[in-house]
């Protein structure tokens, strides 16, 4: 079938914006109707030119939510008319890392994935004669998507797509590294460095897990003001000097019992560590890092007990927690509407790369 998408052909320049063919489903593959879809920083960076690994030409994004409109053989998990949300870190339940508790990496489709190609080595997008990529397993911006069952989260079909899309990424992304990487326990002291989108995510995180001081860190006034709304007790603006410093000096002297870093700078990582406390702080690296990129770290930090870690996806078994995620926001428990800066059509997804890259707004949705 035909249908309009967004096409990544050439670092540093806009998306081309085209028909594009997408075969049908193969076996354990479902055909996806998207409703919306979230624009992420990570589109961004693989457009940049800046990451190695970025393969062209492609349908990026990764953030979606649609309705199932065709299933391929033998698949038993969705069927036609739910309600899904895509999933770049599948579950298949089945492989080592699923069958374990210490993480969510699902082992079944990683290498094909990476490739930008179906599980059995194939694509099912074409344009101009030439095969194109897949993107992180989901290729969302466009008006259809081919993707395994074992990447689909089905949802309950009264939740607006439109806003549970972002539960696609940097919602779960966040309160993720909150709840199930570092498992913030009720009346601990938490920091989050950078209060963008996923930032944003990782304050409503601490406050679910019933954290009694949560200290929002950034660079912007703006910011600062909606972490307050997203569970910051308190506030530090960076550029008023060592934010580390700050920290320390509103937790006696201590650090916090968790701090998370969501802004995927080394610098900040490392502010974000040497402010958790000693003898058993935590933090968590959630930002993604530029290819190529280094974290120096002062040994005594670690051997006076501090832990260093970092979270995929928030740490979330995917086919089992985006659904409680959807749940949680019908619930009004999750703020995810808060989130949303702009929503324009798919035509219009060069501005959304604009307004990100002013960082203006949290975060923008193509809506179908
Ligand atoms: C997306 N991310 C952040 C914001 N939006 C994000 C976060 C983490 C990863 C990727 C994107 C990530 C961490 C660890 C891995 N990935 C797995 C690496 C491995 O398997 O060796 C990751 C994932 C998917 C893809 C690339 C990297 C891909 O499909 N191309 C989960
Ligand atoms: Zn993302």
């Amino acid at each position: 079938m035909k249908m309009r998408a967004a096409i990544f052909v050439e670092p540093k320049k806009p998306l081309v914006l085209d028909e594009v063919e997408l075969d049908p489903p193969a076996a354990g593959e479902a055909l996806v109707r998207l409703a919306a879809t979230g624009v992420c920083h990570t589109d961004l960076y693989t457009m940049s030119g800046l990451d190695p690994s970025a393969l062209m030409p492609a349908v990026l994004g990764h953030e979606g939510g649609g309705v199932v409109e065709a299933v391929g053989p033998g698949v038993t998990a969705v069927a036609v008319g739910d309600h899904v949300i895509p999933l770049y870190i599948p579950e298949c339940g089945k492989c080592a890392h699923c069958l374990s508790d210490e993480t969510n990496l699902c082992l079944a489709i990683r290498g094909t994935q990476a490739q930008g190609v179906m599980p059995n080595g194939s694509s099912r997008l074409h344009w101009q004669n030439k095969m194109v990529h897949h993107y992180m397993g989901t290729s969302t911006f466009a008006q259809y998507t081919v993707v395994p069952e074992i990447a689909l989260a089905k949802i309950r079909k009264d939740a607006p797509l439109d806003k549970v899309c972002l539960i696609g990424c940097g919602v779960t992304t966040g309160v993720g590294a909150a709840l199930w990487t570092a498992k913030v326990k009720p009346d601990s002291t938490c920091a989050v460095f950078g209060c963008g989108f996923v930032g944003l995510n990782a304050l409503q995180g601490c406050r679910l897990a019933g954290a009694k001081r949560i200290i929002a860190v950034d660079l912007s006034p703006g910011r600062l003001q909606a972490a307050q709304d997203f569970g910051a007790t308190d506030v530090v603006n960076a550029g008023d000097g060592n934010p580390t410093q700050a920290v320390l000096d509103l937790t006696g002297g201590a650090g916090v019992d968790y701090s998370f870093e969501a802004t995927g700078n080394t610098t900040v990582m490392r502010q974000a560590f040497e402010s958790c406390r000693m003898g058993g702080g935590r933090c968590t690296i959630i930002g993604v890092a530029s290819a190529g990129a280094e974290l120096s770290v002062v040994p005594r930090f670690l051997i006076t007990g501090r832990h260093l870690t970092g979270t995929a996806f928030g740490g979330a078994k995917s086919r089992t927690r985006v659904p409680q995620l959807v749940e949680w926001y019908m619930e009004g428990k999750l703020k995810v509407d808060d989130l949303v800066s702009r929503t324009m059509p798919l035509a219009q997804i060069n501005t959304a790369f604009e307004y990100m890259e002013r960082a203006d707004g949290v975060r923008s949705i193509v809506k179908f």
